[in-house]
């Protein structure tokens, strides 16, 4: 039987609305929002963006010209069924054992090949940068997929902040490396800490965001939190959580399942129909949620967007 242990922020399994709720609920808070800030003497936000609030939701948010309209995963699914091997191999493991991750204070290193190195505090991160709902498909490698209701910024706004130098080709991310608080880092599953990389191009596509919530909350630990990257068009695991320092570097940097099983895990990941696993197809896929398996789009239905980026490639040798 699966024991739910409840994140305390997170709504009850009885508060989960569907999607045409939810929206209503969120279109509802913007004009309450705007209305309330008419009667407080036109105190308007300086910005139209999205702002956290003390109990960790956020208003405001600007809807993305990306967002899917399919049927969104129910949180309950979304925050329950997870990879983050930290905290254990299991898909539940995650949602019991995450609680433990500490995610204030928490800072972001950025620095290498540019010209202003910064850290960025989490809430200078959610004060500063304009935070959009993001309904994206995620694809996992192991051939199941969901709708996820972000929150979050793109990549580019942060990087444009420290200015890449001409120099720098590739970004590399880190996931926190803290064994008391992350169990899994005790094991030798993989080599710790969890890293990433993406090529520059891709990192800067207006696609590429960093989340820091979904369905309008703080992001729940067992999905991230506080930052983790989403990027849509790639499987799952380039996705990287909880990360603590982004490098702009002029070489390709090493990727944790790249080096783990380079045969099986590519530095690209690049969603495709058709370029198999080894040991399973990657031309379908499962929606949690659903019985019936669904074909699987090129760039998980991002090829309009994002396929020109790999003009040239033969994306089954780069896969
Ligand atoms: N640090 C870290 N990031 C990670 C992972 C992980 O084990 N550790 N798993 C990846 C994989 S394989 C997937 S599919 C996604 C899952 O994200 P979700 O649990 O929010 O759905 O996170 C990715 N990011
Ligand atoms: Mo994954």
């Amino acid at each position: 039987m699966l024991i739910k242990h409840r994140n305390p922020s997170a709504p009850l399994p009885s508060e989960i609305t569907p999607k045409s709720v939810y929206l209503d609920r969120r279109s509802f808070l913007r004009t309450a929002a705007v209305a309330g800030a008419g009667v407080a003497l036109g105190s308007l936000p300086k910005a139209s963006w999205g702002t956290v609030a003390p109990d960790g939701k956020f208003d405001n948010l600007t809807e993305s010209r990306f967002n899917t309209d399919e049927q969104q995963t129910p949180w309950e699914t979304i925050t329950t069924y997870n990879n983050f091997y930290e905290f254990g191999f299991g898909k539940e493991d995650p949602g019991l054992y995450a609680r433990s991750l500490k995610t204030r204070p928490w800072s972001v290193e950025v620095g290498g090949l540019v010209a202003k190195p910064a850290t960025f505090g989490i809430e200078d991160i959610l004060k500063t940068f304009p935070q959009e709902e993001r309904i994206y498909r995620l694809r996992c490698v192991e051939a199941w997929s969901m709708v996820i209701p972000w929150v979050g910024f793109p990549l580019a706004d942060l990087l444009n902040r420290v200015e890449p130098t001409g120099a720098a080709k590739y970004v590399a991310f880190q996931t926190l490396y803290d064994p008391e608080q992350m169990p899994g880092q005790k094991t030798d599953a993989l080599d710790w800490p969890y890293v990433e990389g993406l090529r520059l191009d891709e990192a800067m596509h207006p696609l590429t965001i960093l989340g820091v919530g979904l369905y309008g909350e703080l992001m729940p630990n067992q999905n991230g939190a506080p930052i983790r990257l989403v990027v849509p068009w790639k499987y799952g695991f380039k996705s990287i959580k909880s990360i603590v320092r982004i490098t702009l570097t002029d070489a390709m940097p090493p990727t944790t399942w790249n080096d783990y099983i380079p045969r099986e895990y590519g530095f690209y990941a690049n969603v495709n129909p058709d370029v198999d696993h080894p040991r399973w197809s990657q031309s379908r896929e499962r929606r949690i949620g659903e019985f019936l398996k669904r074909d699987t789009l090129p760039f998980n239905g991002y090829a309009e967007e994002v396929a020109g980026l790999y003009t040239g490639m033969d994306l089954k040798k780069w896969f």
